[in-house]
């Protein structure tokens, strides 16, 4: 019989990459979407599965959703993708953070004990938890957490809650410590795809000035579809455990911005760029490099798309959309 999976955070931007490779292998796979006024399967268009997925509905925020869901599916597996993911409005929405991000967690924790606990639980843990701390420049599972918003604070909750099921009740449950991820179905707000959205919307001549917060702030950017299989082989694993999931390189805003322009072919990208503070962080985190060391060892796992790789393809996927629009 084909294994099930239920998804939640479907319709961002990792659900769609995840589902994919689970519907390669072979898998039935159920998403989670909560009650939209106007519904978008964009990002599950863009991939082409939309179809084939089993649209389930709930919200993280409530727990008799959750305990329906998984009472009536009982997957063998659970991909806890769902998030108030964006750290910049997790100040101004520190409760709803919460509550999604981390008390969401606990009921899905309890769903799976009272109803499935043989169903695999993967939690969608993140740098953002590191913050301020590194060990010579970088992180690893040993790394401890010093959280420095209320995003890395709720996702610090929900990666102890994770590791606690484990312990007490002996349920299979993985967190992935994962950094930066981006792709052409990146979420708008994120500093990555506002840059390449900006960047073809100035080539196109539909904008002039691109408007940045921190240049300097370094993060270990990724490809999202290799890191979702990093998602899928810790479930696969014979023992449960935690995994930092990165390249082991990183880079500044400034060197994305640089490189960006540059494969739309343009050269004085410093005068289309503009920072404005009001895109500042109450507290930021300025540096985060991965050391997936245990991943690759454990699970065989490693990035296989190249910094330059990512920017490219980023950009191309934006100049396309507007190229398209403007037949
Ligand atoms: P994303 O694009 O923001 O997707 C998050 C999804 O969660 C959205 O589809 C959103 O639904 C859904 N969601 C939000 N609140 C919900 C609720 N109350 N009930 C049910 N669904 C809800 O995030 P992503 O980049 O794919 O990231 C996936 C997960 O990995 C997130 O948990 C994120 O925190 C974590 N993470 C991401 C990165 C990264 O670099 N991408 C790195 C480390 C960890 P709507 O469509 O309705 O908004
Ligand atoms: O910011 C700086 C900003 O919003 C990256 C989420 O997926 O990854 C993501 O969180 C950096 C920060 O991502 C702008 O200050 C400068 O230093 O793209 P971001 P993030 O905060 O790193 C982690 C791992 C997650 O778990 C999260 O869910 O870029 N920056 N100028 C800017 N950032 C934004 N958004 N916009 C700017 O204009």
């Amino acid at each position: 019989m084909a294994k099930t999976a239920l998804v939640t955070g479907i319709l961002g931007q990792d659900g769609p990459y995840l589902a994919k490779l689970l519907l390669e292998k072979g898998y039935k796979v159920y998403g989670l979407i909560r009650r939209y006024s106007n519904i978008s399967f964009d990002n599950l268009d863009y991939l082409g599965i939309t179809k084939k997925i089993n649209f389930v509905e709930g919200d993280m925020t409530d727990e008799s959703s959750l305990l329906h869901l998984v009472k009536r599916t009982m997957p063998d597996e659970i991909y806890n993708l769902a998030a108030q993911s964006f750290v910049g409005a997790s100040w101004a929405q520190a409760k709803l953070t919460t509550e999604i991000n981390a008390l969401g967690v606990l009921y899905m924790l309890n769903a799976i004990k009272l109803f499935s606990p043989t169903t695999k639980f993967y939690q969608a843990s993140t740098s953002e938890m590191f913050g301020t701390s590194h060990e010579n420049g970088s992180q690893d599972e040993n790394t401890i957490f010093h959280p420095r918003s209320p995003y890395g604070i709720s996702k610090v909750y929900a990666y102890w809650m994770t590791v606690n099921f484990r312990e007490s009740y002996d349920i299979f449950t993985c967190n992935g410590i994962l950094f930066n991820h981006e792709s052409p179905i990146r979420g708008m707000q994120f500093v990555t795809r506002k840059i390449t959205d900006g960047v073809a919307k100035i080539k196109m001549g539909l904008m002039d000035k691109l408007s940045l917060g921190n240049l300097d702030a370094k993060r270990d950017w990724g490809f999202a579809g290799d890191y979702v299989e990093a998602m899928y082989l810790m479930l696969q694993n014979e023992k449960p455990d935690d995994y930092v999931i990165g390249t082991g390189e990183n880079h500044s805003v400034r060197e994305f911005v640089k490189l960006a322009f540059k494969h739309a072919g343009i050269n004085d990208w410093e005068k289309h760029v503009v920072v404005d503070v009001r895109f500042n962080r109450p507290a930021e985190v300025p540096n985060l490099k991965a050391r997936p060391n245990k991943a690759q060892k454990q699970l065989g796992w490693k990035a296989k798309t190249s910094f330059d790789d990512l920017v490219k393809m980023m950009v191309e996927a934006d100049l396309k959309r507007y190229s398209v629009k403007s037949v």
